[in-house]
């Protein structure tokens, strides 16, 4: 069966339409080899206007729907896809080339923030506050903005809108989803499913969740919209910059999660054998795909040379190949222009006199398709390509000499998403994690940069965006406040005092 075959027959086992060929449509190849899984058709300047219509038309209903009983959907839709955990994480593989392990486990992300919302969407609560004047008494109030745009990027084609969905939606959104046009296939089916559950719920299922596909122009006429009151965007940071401004300009609210060039410290005291296999998975996972995937490595100069040996020995023999296989660890890139962006820094590397280990590419699969063995490249001291982000599997590495001196290496990107620091000092672990440590949205100890769980918030500082998604208290992004002052008494006391008699 060709995977074009395959995709049509996955569509069908969710209960879905495969998606319409369309002959002018975005082509949407798959990077396991480079074939063509279908041509899906963009959507025109009328039906985003419509859609977004629709969204905001049903937002007025959605919002006078009790929380718990919107928190009933996203259960629903939470157990559907826990039920077509095979099929969707196959299909992720398909889209993005993930292996098979990290596709379900997309899946498995998918599912746990729906239980998550589930639970929120019974603990929707404000504070009451000590009021200055007697038999008053002070509020706070939450709810829904209206609706909520949603901008995601390829390498989580589903989780991304999940985490955004199922928050959005049991505070009383609604959404228009604009998914990356390299990931279309995912979006469709995950909003196919969404709009399935509805129907299966009795609910009025038009502009609950309208799915927007196609390439820049439709994701900023979705930002352009005045009835988008939220625009949650996670991609580059040159897209979040846009974004940001442009919702700056028409005081809209934005959530940014974008890049990050995330660092690992490990210090003398640390387990080496857990650091390898932390490292592996963060750097050479996703094949370096993941905006939290470790990027900097800043090694204390004493276990320098054996960490690099031990480090050069694992990703000499990581099996780089068909992410669909059993035992494959590392799928191919995205595409081209991914593989070219990669060469290109390894070149920048060479030229500032970095060592590098690997990063060419692997002979798997068709010309098409990009395939590469993850690099290590060591570099004296942190520079060049170094500091900014490439999104393909290099993991640069320095050696430090005092740990003041690896926080600052840390810290010395435009980027603050994720970084770790290995250490059994326990001095160490706690400064990393204190106001003079990581400057990031993630500071880990003793694991890697990437994976995080769904239950803390999501995000990173500068030019990550300062968002955050995701669990804690991250809700609030998607709902407004209102302060309440009550006055329960029969006079009109004025605060601060004020006396104003007429
Ligand atoms: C992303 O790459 O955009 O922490 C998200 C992680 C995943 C999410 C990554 N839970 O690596």
């Amino acid at each position: 069966m060709t995977y074009c075959t395959e995709i049509k027959t996955l569509f069908e086992t969710l209960g879905l339409a495969a998606p319409t060929d369309s002959a002018g449509g975005i082509a949407v190849h798959t990077p396991i080899d480079g074939s063509l899984l279908a041509r899906v058709a963009p959507s025109t300047d009328a039906q985003v206007g419509a859609a977004i219509a629709r969204a905001q038309a049903r937002a007025l209903s959605w919002r006078d729907s009790p929380a718990p009983k919107r928190g009933d959907l996203v259960r629903a839709f939470g157990e559907a896809v826990r039920r077509h955990k095979q099929p969707l994480g196959r299909l992720i593989s398909l889209e993005t080339g993930k292996i098979v392990q990290e596709g379900l486990g997309e899946v498995q992300e998918v599912v746990d923030i729906c239980e998550f919302a589930v639970g929120l969407s019974r603990q929707l609560y404000g504070l009451s506050i000590a009021s200055e004047r007697a038999e008053h008494k002070l509020l706070e109030t939450w709810h829904p903005l209206g609706v909520v745009g949603i901008i995601s990027a390829f390498n989580f084609p589903m989780a991304v809108f999940a985490w955004n969905a199922a928050l959005a939606l049991v505070c009383g959104n609604t959404l228009v989803w604009k998914p990356s046009e390299k990931a279309p296939l995912s979006a469709l089916a995950l909003s196919g499913l969404l709009l399935q559950t509805s129907t299966e719920l009795g609910l009025e299922a038009e502009g609950l969740s309208e799915l927007l596909i196609g390439e820049r122009a439709v994701g900023e006429a979705l930002v352009a919209h005045p009835a988008v009151k939220l625009v949650s965007a996670t991609g580059s940071t040159t897209m979040g910059r846009a974004v940001g401004i442009a919702c700056a300009a028409q005081f809209k609210r934005s959530l940014l999660e974008l890049g990050g060039n995330n660092a690992a410290i490990v210090c003398p005291s640390s387990n080496l054998e857990l650091v390898v296999r932390g490292v592996a998975f963060s750097a050479a996972g996703t094949a370096g795909q993941r905006c939290t995937s470790l990027r900097r490595l800043i090694v204390h100069r004493s276990i320098y040379a054996a960490l690099v040996a031990a480090l050069v020995r694992v990703f000499e023999r990581l099996p780089v190949g068909d992410p669909l296989a059993d035992g494959t660890l590392v799928g191919p890139l995205i595409d081209q222009r991914a593989f070219d962006a990669m060469q290109q820094a390894l070149k920048g590397a060479r030229d500032a006199g970095a060592q590098v280990h690997f990063g060419d590419r692997e002979a798997v699969g068709e010309a098409a398709a990009f395939y590469v063995r993850p690099a290590i490249v060591e570099l004296a001291t942190q520079s060049g390509p170094m500091l900014q982000e490439t999104f393909a599997p290099i993991l640069y590495v320095v050696p430090y000499d005092s740990f003041d001196e690896a926080i600052a290496i840390n810290n010395a990107v435009s980027h603050g998403l994720s970084s770790a620091v290995f250490t059994q000092d326990l001095r160490e672990a706690e400064v990393f994690t204190s106001a003079r440590g990581s400057d990031c949205g993630i500071a880990n100890v003793n694991i890697g940069t990437s994976g995080a769980e769904i239950g803390g918030a999501f995000g990173g500082e500068k030019e990550t965006g300062g968002g955050r998604e995701s669990g804690s208290d991250a809700w609030k992004a998607y709902m407004r406040r209102a302060t309440n002052t009550i006055n329960y008494g029969s006079s009109l006391p004025l605060a601060q005092g004020i006396r104003f008699e007429v």
